[in-house]
């Protein structure tokens, strides 16, 4: 068997021990004996930060002075998870590590547990760029990661006692933090406001205040490739430390006002995940980090250069816009390139347009950002003239192209009327050299509906990268049994560098005794997590039951209440004595979700999902058989301890709304059969692994479409479903809120009157699809061999093979060695 090492000097775990009694010596002042597990966990992650530095200081010299083109990731959000344990693993250090703990005398687990995990991402978005820049590292490709060290992550989420969302804020910086190194000598200036004058014929911007961007760079290690890339978050911190004037009058609040303006700017992660909040804060924000960013990368490819020449930008660096919150840098680049460097409007155009690719990552109208013209103007006023001249240049264009005045008004950037708005997608689609959605199927909605007329008059400028997620992270980190078994099979572990090796388990598919050991993984898994879950949550969880897991962000596109309403029909089908309590497959169905603070249905059905495990889990009628749980604060920890213990995946989003879906693909990796919609990556995700291995219901796309245009009457289903009407009836008469009819009048009301999504329309399918899965899950041994067929056939959703389209069809670069 061939094992990979990493090629970072490896060094003995005598040598590591003694590295860690070093930092904690002499970085944190604690002597060994005194020492608790979380300053052990300090320590380690210091040693380990400096065994990775020599071949970060390499990898930075070889970016600058090579000659393969960088890629700069910019991103409002990177969901990194935990650092530690993925660290050791990309230095080849993980035994040294559980050794020399030991020997010190620590419990590995505890060490571990000490680190908190930096939620400075929403969901999917978020996730997906941290798989990125874990794959770019490991591919060898030159990157940079760019975004916004928030003080404040995403927030924490408990349930009150009436099974309500509460948010907790996340100050996860409150403890010490061995990952970022605050660079204070590599700061930006970012300024704000004030106004655009004349000066010999030049536009000059005179800001009104400015703030100090300041680098904390986070080393992005790479699995078995010895390199090391960065990502750069940056942090707002005030110039105007103290007003001394003011302070000396004692108005001591005032004194400190500008500072606490400056630095509100990288305070809080916005938690909204699908509707633009339109606030001021978060252009400030966007603006920040991408000037900053910019900036940076100038700095870094022209050092010392006064006047350098920066024709050459985009065959330094290309810039990917991860959605629309970055695409303030396209007027930014132009603004820098005319007012601080000197170049006419075609030799910045130029420049800009050849920097700059646009991913969107939603089909939902709401989602896609639009600003006032009057915001943009207020903060950036010179910007603001800069798109108003794009969006003219792009009028004079379309005015050659496009025959329909119709079409051409309606693909301005900056709407006119009153209040016009600048649509950043459109900025984004007409500046950037390619546009790419995030799955098949949403790359053809987007050329077909959401940017079609653009999609005519630049069809080149369209392509696909489908989602891949870190097999690092998710299958060896998550999941070591399956890992040790798949190498096992393979017999080498190089799958974890090329993922569609796993291709080579299909023949053991037919051994009998490997899918036995296959479905043993499992189980062992499940114990682990019902472990887990009694630690964390206090729940009881049966391991010889179905484990039927729906995690992801609360929405209702989603369609979380569609599951719930499937759970409560069984539930009234035994209360009614229509089914036996035994003929029903025993299930544990497991909930995580968060809601947007402000999104009242999704938080309405978080209350009644809790308050159905609160009655379900209660009833001894259906004790052993059915059993619900919402696990509080969904976050990529939990992640990695649910996804490897559950069997059935809920990927049941209406037809033609979620992107891509990225857990879809975690789960593949880890042996969950998908009960799904032909929706996102669903839809690949069944050809690869074959649709007799895929659980499939619910309208397409063009049947949602056609019932739309039909008119859709939500209440003829109700009607003509009893198990349905059954589940409905019982969450309006108060069965799950103690009698109170009104707690989910408004749920019950949007189903019956409105339901955008069609819940009920998809709800008999939805039930019957549950009998085949039944079916086979009474089959233990042929339900592992789909299970492990999955395995095999999902080798394509690594974030290795999406960066790897990146490169060819959109950065045109590929790796420094
Ligand atoms: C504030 C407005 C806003 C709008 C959209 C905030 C955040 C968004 C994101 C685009 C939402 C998001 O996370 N989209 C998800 O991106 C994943 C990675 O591509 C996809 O897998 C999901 O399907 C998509 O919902």
């Amino acid at each position: 068997m061939t094992e990979q090492t990493a090629p970072h000097s490896p060094i003995s775990a005598e040598q590591f021990a003694e590295q860690i009694r070093q930092e904690l010596e002499y970085s944190q002042g604690v002597r060994p004996e005194q020492a608790t597990a979380a300053d052990v966990y300090v320590a380690t992650s210091l040693a380990v930060r400096k065994q990775l530095m020599d071949s970060w200081m390499r990898t930075q010299q070889d970016i600058v002075q090579g000659k393969t083109k960088a890629v700069g990731y910019l991103s409002a959000e990177f969901l990194m998870g935990k650092q530690l344990r993925n660290a050791l693993l990309s230095a080849g250090l993980t035994d040294q590590f559980e050794q020399a703990v030991t020997q010190l005398g620590f419990d590995i687990q505890a060490v571990i547990d000490a680190e908190v995990e930096p939620g400075l991402g929403n969901g999917g978005l978020g996730r997906l760029a941290a798989c990125y820049i874990d794959s770019m590292a490991s591919l060898a490709v030159p990157a940079f990661g760019y975004g916004i060290q928030y003080r404040y992550g995403i927030f924490k989420q408990e349930f009150d006692a009436q099974g309500r969302q509460v948010e907790r804020p996340d100050y996860w910086l409150d403890n010490e933090e061995p990952w970022g190194h605050v660079d204070y000598n590599r700061s930006q200036r970012v300024s704000f406001g004030g106004k655009v004058v004349e000066e010999n014929g030049h536009k000059v911007w005179k800001p009104a205040w400015s703030v100090r961007a300041v680098p904390v760079d986070y080393l992005v290690p790479g699995y078995a490739s010895g390199r090391v890339n960065t990502l750069r978050l940056w942090s707002a911190k005030s110039y105007d430390e103290f007003d001394l004037l003011t302070f000396n009058n004692s108005q001591y609040l005032d004194a400190v006002r500008p500072q606490v303006k400056a630095e509100n700017i990288s305070k809080i992660l916005y938690p909204e995940d699908s509707t633009p909040q339109g606030k001021s804060l978060r252009l400030e924000q966007q603006y920040f980090f991408v000037s900053a960013s910019i900036h940076d990368a100038i700095r870094v490819f022209y050092p010392g250069q006064d006047q350098p020449d920066l024709t050459s930008f985009p065959d330094k660096i290309c810039f990917q816009l991860n959605d629309t919150h970055p695409v303030i840098g396209i007027p930014e680049l132009m603004r820098v390139l005319i007012d601080e460097y000197g170049y006419d409007w075609n030799a910045a155009w130029s420049i800009t347009t050849r920097t700059f690719n646009y991913t969107c990552h939603t089909l939902l109208p709401e989602a896609l950002e639009v600003w006032p013209a009057k915001l943009i103007g207020e903060l950036l006023p010179r910007h603001l003239q800069i798109i108003q001249q794009i969006d003219r240049h792009f009028l004079a264009e379309l005015e050659g192209k496009v025959a329909d005045p119709q079409q051409i008004e309606r693909m301005r950037i900056i709407s006119t009327g009153e209040d016009p708005q600048v649509r950043m997608a459109y900025l984004a689609t007409v500046a950037g050299e390619h546009v790419n959605g995030v799955a098949e199927l949403h790359s053809q909605l987007l050329k077909d509906v959401t940017l079609h007329d653009f999609s005519l008059v630049y069809p080149g400028k369209f392509t696909n990268v489908t989602n891949g997620v870190t097999p690092r992270r998710f299958i060896k980190l998550a999941n070591p049994r399956l890992s040790a078994l798949i190498t096992e099979g393979l017999g080498t572990d190089r799958w974890l560098s090329d993922l569609s090796l796993l291709e080579g388990l299909r023949p053991l598919a037919q051994d009998d005794g490997f899918v036995g050991r296959f479905a043993q993984v499992k189980r062992d898994n499940k114990a682990d997590f019902a472990a887990f879950a009694k630690r964390e949550y206090g729940f009881d969880l049966n391991p010889d039951t179905m484990f039927d897991s729906m995690v992801k962000r609360l929405h209702e596109y989603k369609r979380q209440s569609l599951k719930i309403l499937a759970v409560i029909a069984d539930y009234a089908d035994i209360k009614s004595g229509r089914v036996s309590a035994d003929d029903l497959l025993p299930r544990t169905v497991l909930f995580g979700a968060k809601a947007a603070p402000g999104y009242r249905m999704a938080k309405l059905t978080i209350q009644l999902i809790n308050n159905v495990a609160r009655v379900v889990n209660t009833d001894p009628e259906v004790k052993g058989r059915l059993s619900v749980h919402f696990a509080p604060n969904y976050n990529i920890r939990m992640a990695q301890h649910l996804i490897p213990a559950t069997e059935l995946d809920e990927q049941i989003s209406q037809a033609g709304k979620e992107a891509s879906g990225t857990g879809n693909m975690k789960f593949a990796f880890n042996g969950a059969l998908t009960v799904g919609t032909l929706d996102g990556a669903n839809v690949e995700i069944r050809q690869r692994v074959g649709a007799e291995n895929f659980f499939l219901f619910g309208m397409t796309v063009e049947e949602v479409d056609a019932l739309y245009a039909k008119g859709y009457q939500p209440e003829s289903y109700y009607q003509a479903d009893p198990r349905l009407k059954a589940a409905i009836d019982m969450v309006a008469d108060g069965s799950f809120s103690d009698g109170d009819c009104g707690t989910y009048a408004a749920l019950v009301d949007d189903w019956l009157h409105k339901d955008y999504f069609m819940t009920l329309a998809d709800f008999t399918a939805y039930n019957q699809i549950q009998s085949d899965i039944e079916a086979l899950y009474r089959q233990p041994l042929e339900w592992s061999r789909k299970a492990l067929l999955n395995v095999a056939s999902s080798g394509f959703f690594s974030s290795d093979r999406a960066i790897g389209d990146y490169l060819e069809r959109i950065w045109k670069t590929g790796s420094m060695d």
